[in-house]
């Protein structure tokens, strides 16, 4: 039996002629449908960092629903409460909690993004749609990926608004400081039993995505909360999507418990991007935000494993920040307990310094971690 398995690290479009038939551009935002979005978004803001950007409710014309839009750097979340009872957000609130329900990804031709993937399978969200106001014009449409979760693929035409057409800039007297969060790194998905093969396919063939590593965690599986996981990446890496799902273990499998508690299939962490991992998390702490902990033993031998690094040992233990290395470089990684009431979703703070693995190495004392929690829940 092997350890965790990182069997390869290859970039995808190695065969340079192969056309990129769904370019992507980058991650355009994340919508999180919430209970109660004013909260949410005053959560982001005051532990997070986020500052405020746009806003469209009954004030702007809607009847049904009210959205808050953040942004941190490259990063633009939205965050979406109804305003009614019965409708498909009430639904979606009601089987999952709070949730991500769309990875916007930005392309130059959302129409071909459309006809691409519905041609290869995708099962159509929302046809190409214009939208138009005084500040430019948009295209958007949309697929649906695992769970109720969807892509949606946003055209800009140098729009030139706060955020999209029916949006108004956002400018509330409150505001706080930035914790250095610069962008996404990847996005998570957790899904059914034996589910990841088919959901890996579905990136590999209807959106061209390429498998960048794959854990295939034997061991780990008999000892800690066991998982498989599989790392999609489109060509030009921009977009990364692991996908992971639960293996028999002796104990409960955290992909399990977060398939329990969603109700399905459904994002399980976003990690976000810092240049001072140090700096992030000791602003993230001093707001409240709660992250894992590992015992001190962690850094008894850390550096044996990964070498040389920049920063002093000290504060990485005194926050906790676990350290990882690959072939071309090394990463900092810590990640937060639950964000929410569920045990479902969380947040990964990431600083690489080279690496474009995902932290293997902590795998173990990762997964202690997470059981550690599981148990206080009375979960496993
Ligand atoms: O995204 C990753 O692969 C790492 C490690 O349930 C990880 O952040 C993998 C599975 C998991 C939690 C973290
Ligand atoms: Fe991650």
């Amino acid at each position: 039996m092997s350890t965790l398995d990182n069997t390869s690290l290859r970039l995808p479009k190695e065969n340079p002629g192969a056309e990129d038939f769904l370019p992507l551009l980058g991650t355009d935002f994340v919508e999180l449908y919430v209970g109660n979005a004013k909260q949410a978004a005053h959560y982001y803001i005051s532990a997070w960092g986020f500052q405020p950007l746009a806003y469209a409710g009954l004030e702007t014309g809607l009847k049904d629903r009210v959205s808050y839009v953040l942004e941190q750097d490259k990063i633009r979340m939205v965050l979406t409460s109804p305003l009614k009872s019965g409708g498909p957000i009430n639904k979606h609130i009601d089987a999952h909690g709070d949730g991500v329900k769309v990875i916007a990804l930005w392309v130059d031709d959302a129409t071909h993004s459309y006809k691409e993937t519905t041609a290869r399978g995708a099962k159509g969200y929302m046809e190409p749609n214009r939208v138009k106001d005084e500040n430019g014009e948009v295209v958007f449409s949309g697929i649906h990926t695992y769970g109720e979760t969807v892509h949606l693929f946003v055209e800009r035409f140098n729009y030139k608004g706060v955020f999209l057409p029916g949006y108004v800039k956002w400018d509330p007297r409150y505001k706080a400081a930035s914790v250095g969060l610069k962008y996404i790194d990847h996005m998570v998905g957790n899904v059914g039993w034996n589910e990841m093969d088919k959901w890996c396919k579905f990136y590999e063939e209807v959106m061209g995505f390429a498998q960048l590593i794959s854990f295939d965690d034997k061991d780990i599986s008999t000892e800690y909360t066991a998982l498989m996981s599989k790392v999609m990446s489109n060509g030009n890496g921009r977009i990364k999507f692991p996908i992971n799902e639960p293996a028999e273990g002796r104990k409960k499998s955290q992909i399990e418990e977060y398939i329990e508690f969603y109700n399905g299939a459904g994002v399980q962490h976003m990690a976000l991007a810092t240049d001072n991992i140090i700096e992030t998390v000791t602003a993230l702490r001093n707001r409240g935000v709660e992250f894992l902990t590992v015992p001190p033993s962690y850094y008894e031998d850390v550096l044996d494993r990964v070498g040389e690094i920049d920063e002093d040992l000290k504060p990485l233990k005194a926050l906790s920040i676990l350290i990882d290395r690959d072939e071309e470089g090394y990463l900092l990684q810590i990640f937060t307990k639950p964000i929410l009431d569920r045990p479902t979703m969380f947040i990964e703070i990431i600083q690489r310094k080279g690496a474009k693995s995902f932290g293997k190495g902590n795998f173990k004392a990762l997964f202690e971690a997470i059981e550690r929690e599981q148990e206080s829940r009375g979960t496993l």
